[in-house]
């Protein structure tokens, strides 16, 4: 399988290429700017995600893409709406034209992130998005539904926690994902021959998990990392609370900017 990876140079990007590499021979990265470090076995193509001819470029000749490209954080909607909205729409459309048969959508925990900690949800409760940000993943996912339903493509849309080496905090006890197990349900996404659009919660084997990740373990994941190894330590630290954040499973994008009303004051 030909791999594309976007969003190469952030965070989850470095931390997934040498699996990629490992489990795919060469990859294609992508990413806005050049890569610093651009290792053997891999081919760089930049291309900006609002940039409809420069994403057909990057897919060109590809069978699987993990989409990890875009804004990672809350931001002003206009930068939201570049990067999440428009690039997502441009990849998706790419991928249908150059006939690439999987995506693997990043999505992200703050698709839901204002359901309440004691809820546990599953992968088919209705998105309660948390930010604009969470905003752009719902609709990332929604994307992935219409071009899996409509054009064929086989589409995983992963709902990630937090990808580290280790929880940082109590909030990550329960959504911490180490990124090896990131990588097997990247390989699910890619490989599992009964996908053909599925979402999935991204987060290691975590005891104080609020998410019902059946779905993911019916098409083989079997995580490997345990947030429960790292509590003591985690839970020995003091945290500032947040009356807003400690509420939801979102944490602190549920509290920004809550309450300011409808004009933002
Ligand atoms: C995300 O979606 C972000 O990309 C990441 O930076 C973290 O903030 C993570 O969620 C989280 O909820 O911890």
């Amino acid at each position: 399988m030909k791999i594309l990876l976007t969003g190469a140079g952030g965070d989850v990007g470095r931390r997934l290429r040498p699996m990629l590499r490992q489990a795919y021979g060469e990859i294609r990265v992508s990413d806005r700017d050049p890569l610093p470090d651009l290792h053997p076995g891999e081919s760089f193509v930049a291309a900006e995600l609002s940039d409809p001819v420069a994403v057909a470029r990057a897919v060109e000749g590809i069978d699987g893409i993990v989409h990890l490209g875009g804004f990672s954080v809350e931001g002003p909607w206009p930068v939201l709406l570049k990067s999440n909205i428009e690039g997502c729409y441009n990849l998706f459309e790419a991928a249908r034209a150059a006939g690439v048969k999987r995506v693997v959508f990043a999505s992200s925990n703050h698709a839901v992130g204002f359901y309440p900690r004691e809820q546990t949800i599953g992968p088919a409760v209705p998105v309660r998005p948390d930010s604009r940000y969470g905003v752009t993943k719902a609709f990332g996912e929604a994307l992935g539904a219409l071009y899996a339903d409509k054009f064929g493509l086989r589409v995983t849309c992963l709902r990630i926690g937090n990808v580290g080496d280790a929880p940082i905090d109590r909030r990550r006890l329960a959504i911490w994902l180490h990124p090896a197990d990131l990588m097997q349900l990247v390989r699910i996404g890619l490989e599992h021959p009964d996908i053909r659009y599925e979402v999935l919660y991204g987060a290691s084997d975590n005891a104080r998990g609020w998410w019902d990740n059946q779905r993911a373990r019916d098409l083989g994941y079997r995580p490997q990392a345990r947030s429960e190894d790292f509590a003591a330590a985690v839970l020995a630290r003091v945290e500032a609370p947040d009356a807003v954040g400690d509420r939801y499973q979102g944490g602190a994008f549920c509290s920004q900017e809550f309450g300011a009303g409808p004009s933002g004051d």
